[in-house]
């Protein structure tokens, strides 16, 4: 079958500090060398949309757009009018994005500023994907004896102890899959692609009713709710009511007494369970009041939820039969 030209198609946006290798990773996804590399922080000025297309490992083609974006720096470092509005272009790129790859140095670690880009990204619920960048001078480290590596028994056991520390930090994120990469050695990079793809086929799911409360019960039976304020935060039902990101309708005894470890406690299983790996889920709270006032047909308010819905969820990735 003809592969139609003009399919519209999902935005992934390469996220991360200045000099990971955001746009070398860009340019390995275009196959070309069109966004520009440097060894000086700071290259990418500008958040520009470039199409490709992707052909996945069942045959089918995918059409994404990539948003390469300027590096984040942190606010108190900006040094020029230039950077502020690099900046700001970065973030503004966050929300128009299906999906988040978010981009960190294996031999930096997750920093502190890694930490706060995954925050704006975790605000505007959107599903992110880590990729660990420069994972050919790891290799090379371990290879050449360097003494930095000393303390790990190989470069598995660096891996290993690189994820702990990562989720340890970003801890807030909804278990992002991780993946170990190289735009200098061209390694991994349809694996990013991959996971780009089924992150897409999970942000349609659905979740059957009748397991999400099965596990409801079981998590608050295994690990009830703190009690607060003299009274314990009570599920009685809950259902999804969207994707894109997955909202959840909870009806509760008291909306306001879901303490925030709690959530991501609740959200971890669910992703877990569902295999929603990356996927942020909403939790819109349903008190007891507020659920007599709806039996009365009075409104029905819920928790605010992201601050824009998923601005490119109409344009979701398209699949192209052959
Ligand atoms: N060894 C190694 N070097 C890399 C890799 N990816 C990128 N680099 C180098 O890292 C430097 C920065 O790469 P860029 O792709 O410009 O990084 P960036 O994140 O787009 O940087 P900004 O646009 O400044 O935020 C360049 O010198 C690249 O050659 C990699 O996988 N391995
Ligand atoms: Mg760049």
């Amino acid at each position: 079958m003809a592969v139609e030209p003009h399919k519209r198609c999902g935005y992934v946006a390469l996220v991360g500090r200045p000099n990971v290798g955001k746009s070398s990773l860009g340019n390995r996804l275009l196959q070309n060398d069109r966004l520009i590399v440097s060894a000086t922080p700071g290259t990418t000025r500008d958040a520009v949309a470039l199409p490709f297309r992707f052909k996945t490992r069942h045959g089918k083609q995918v059409d994404f757009r990539l948003i390469d974006t300027a590096g984040i720096k942190s606010q108190t470092k900006l040094a020029s009018p230039v950077e502020y509005f690099s900046r700001l272009r970065s973030l503004d790129a966050i929300p128009r994005a299906n999906i988040i790859f978010m981009v960190v140095d294996a031999l930096d670690g997750v920093t502190q500023q890694d930490k706060a880009i995954a925050g704006e990204a975790v605000k505007e619920n959107k599903p992110i994907v880590i990729l660990v960048n420069k994972w050919d001078l790891v290799l090379k480290a371990f290879k050449e004896g360097d003494p930095a590596t000393e303390m790990y028994k190989s470069e598995r056991d660096y891996r290993e102890k690189y994820e702990r520390a990562l989720f340890d930090r970003l801890f807030f994120t909804a278990g992002s899959p991780v993946i170990f990469v190289s735009a200098e050695a061209n390694f991994e990079i349809d694996r990013m692609l991959n996971a780009a793809v089924k992150m897409n086929r999970q942000l349609d799911r659905s979740i059957p009713t009748a397991k999400l409360n099965a596990l409801f019960n079981r998590l608050t039976q295994q690990t009830p709710p703190p009690i607060i304020g003299g009274r314990r935060f009570k599920i009685f039902y809950a259902t999804q009511t969207g994707n894109r990101p997955f909202r959840i309708r909870i009806f509760c005894n008291r909306e306001e007494k879901l303490p925030e470890n709690y959530r991501r406690f609740l959200e971890s299983h669910i992703v877990r369970e569902f295999e929603l790996e990356g996927c942020p889920i909403v939790f819109q709270l349903v008190g007891k009041e507020k659920h007599k006032e709806r039996g009365k047909g009075g409104p029905l308010k819920t928790r605010p939820e992201s601050r824009k819905s998923d601005s490119a969820s109409e344009t979701e990735f398209e699949t192209l039969e052959d």
